[in-house]
């Protein structure tokens, strides 16, 4: 959409005199504060903020909509926490559906992708005392030694505070172990929200805002690149939202060490806040966007599709998403444990690069730094293209 679409909008009768302030700052492509994205939040239609959205993200990659090929090992699900919104983890009772794999069995899991075209391999999942520093270090030297050039994403800032913790050293300490052995950088998970009278009351027992802010600083000092999310659509209101993403520009104006940032949209299936109900698409398309008018310093905006669903996804791409994760193995349990419409999350990249297409995108693979490897939009996905899905990796 061009800027004079965009001045259509805002010369429609009753629109507020704060909404076409603000997004005057916008349209300049200056950064508007947490009053200011407040009063968007609050008062925009749902019209102008993707128009906005879709004119930022635009201007930035074009028609461009990136994924890349990965798959994920999920060590365990097993925690030592207790986050009332989670699904997935089980404590150390026995239970029939708790799992905790061996280093042989996660080193068969990257064996199964032997000649299989992925780039990263995603690692992250519950906080288990045994799986300590040392032996995940290990694990992650074994992986770089069966297939150096597979970019190693590991491990949420707080499994790794736990990690680190337990092994008595710093973070830049912990972090330097990691890196040594061969970890490339961290995803974007633990984050939730972080204000103070939400967080003690959806996840008192992890890593705090100030440790989960402090392990992504030092990451990004040592060269560490690093994602990061936040969970939204619970009991959090726009502000809450607004004080998070703040916090999240504030250390990348520090760093830069950001990538991409991915809201993460509160599934209420088998949890404690079961009773909250879930946000609507509407509330999901609000969020999206003014997650890309407000992180003006970020690049990426990730819709994790196995997540909001493939469909959401696909409508995303007009509210700012530039980016749809990847093509993911059946693994992947921590969302269809929350009640996520994708039980079988993966997709072949045939199935993304007609998902991107459909909604006239231009699909593009990237690796995790967003380097792109292959544009898809005028080839015919081959044969090759499709080995991915999962049902040819059982
Ligand atoms: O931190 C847990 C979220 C996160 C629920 O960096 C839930 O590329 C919704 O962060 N409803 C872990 N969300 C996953 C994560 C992630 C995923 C994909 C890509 C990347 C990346 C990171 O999952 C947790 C928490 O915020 N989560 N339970 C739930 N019921
Ligand atoms: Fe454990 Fe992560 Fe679940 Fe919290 S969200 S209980 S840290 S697996």
């Amino acid at each position: 959409m061009s800027n004079d679409n965009i001045y259509t909008i805002l010369d429609s009768p009753g629109m507020s005199s704060g909404v076409k302030s603000v997004s005057e700052i916008i349209l300049d492509g200056k950064r508007i504060s947490i009053e200011e994205g407040l009063i968007m939040y609050e008062q925009a239609p749902l019209g102008l903020l993707g128009a906005l959205a879709n004119f930022i993200r635009e201007k930035r990659f074009g028609n461009k909509t990136f994924f890349n090929r990965n798959f994920h090992i999920e060590p365990t699900n097993k925690c030592v926490f207790d986050c009332k919104f989670c699904s997935y983890a089980r404590n150390f009772q026995p239970a029939e559906d708790a799992w905790e794999l061996s280093e042989e069995q996660m080193l068969h899991i990257v064996k199964k992708y032997d000649g299989i075209p992925v780039t990263e391999v995603h690692i992250v999942g519950g906080v288990h005392p045994k799986m300590n520093l040392y032996f995940f270090a290990e694990l992650i030297r074994k992986i770089k030694a069966m297939r150096p050039e597979l970019h190693v994403k590991a491990f949420t800032a707080v499994e790794l505070e736990y990690m680190f913790r337990k092994a008595k050293v710093s973070y830049e300490e912990g972090l330097k172990v990691l890196k040594e052995a061969g970890m490339d950088s961290m995803p974007g998970g633990g984050a939730e929200i972080f204000h103070e009278d939400i967080r003690p009351k959806i996840c008192a027992d992890k890593a705090s805002t100030e440790e989960w802010l402090a392990i992504h600083e030092t990451a990004h000092r040592l060269g560490m690149p690093s994602n990061c999310t936040m969970l939204y659509g619970h009991i959090e209101n726009y502000y809450h939202r607004l004080h998070h993403m703040n916090l999240l520009r504030e250390l990348q104006d520090n760093t830069g060490g950001f990538n991409c940032f991915i809201p993460l949209k509160f599934r209420n299936k088998d949890n404690e806040m079961s009773n909250v109900p879930e946000v609507s698409i509407t509330e999901d398309l609000r969020c999206y966007a003014m997650a890309r008018i407000f992180m003006d310093n970020i690049p990426h905006l990730k819709a994790y599709w196995p997540m909001i669903g493939r469909q959401n996804a696909q409508m995303l791409l007009a509210f700012g998403v530039d980016d749809l994760d990847g093509t993911i193995d059946d693994t992947t349990k921590i969302y269809s444990m929350a009640g996520a419409e994708e039980q079988n999350p993966a997709m072949s990249t045939q199935d993304i690069v007609e998902l991107i297409r459909q909604v006239n995108r231009q699909p593009v693979e990237r690796d995790t730094l967003y380097n792109e490897i292959r544009d898809y939009s005028d080839l015919v996905v081959e044969e090759e293209a499709k080995d991915i899905s999962a049902s040819s990796l059982n």
